[in-house]
């Protein structure tokens, strides 16, 4: 999709420290990171949200979290972890190509903000 940053991260024409990558999905480190390990892991092919995912391709939410589960463990993520889909603008959602973050290597407090 023309002028999303995400599908130009996708495609390699915007850099990104990409830590995983499989046939649907690829990861990134999050350029603002909230915790220790901040990882965006985002569907190749663009969706708004989780919502508009699941109903086009639910393989794909599948592939996000397996690659969850991958990246959580190569970071040594053991004692936990968070992953979260901000959706919607009122819940803070800034780029709508869906992904999840995932937030780890620090305590994670509930309620979140
Ligand atoms: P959200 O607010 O849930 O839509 O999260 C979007 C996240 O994407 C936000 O934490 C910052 C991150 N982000 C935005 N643009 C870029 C970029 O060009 N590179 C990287 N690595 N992260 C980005």
């Amino acid at each position: 999709m023309a002028e999303c940053v995400f599908c130009a991260i996708v495609s390699g024409d915007v850099p990104a420290d990409v830590v995983h990558k499989s046939e649907r999905t690829v990861a990134f480190r999050d350029v603002n990171a909230q915790a220790p390990t901040h990882v965006l892991v985002v569907p190749r092919r663009h969706e708004p949200d989780l919502a508009a995912l699941s109903a086009a391709a639910p393989e794909d939410v599948a592939a996000i979290g397996t690659a969850v589960a991958d990246i959580a463990a190569a970071e040594g993520l053991g004692e936990g972890y968070r992953v979260v889909f901000n959706t919607g603008a009122g819940a803070g959602q800034t780029v709508f190509h869906c992904h999840a973050h995932l937030l780890g290597g620090r305590r994670l407090e509930w309620p979140p903000g």
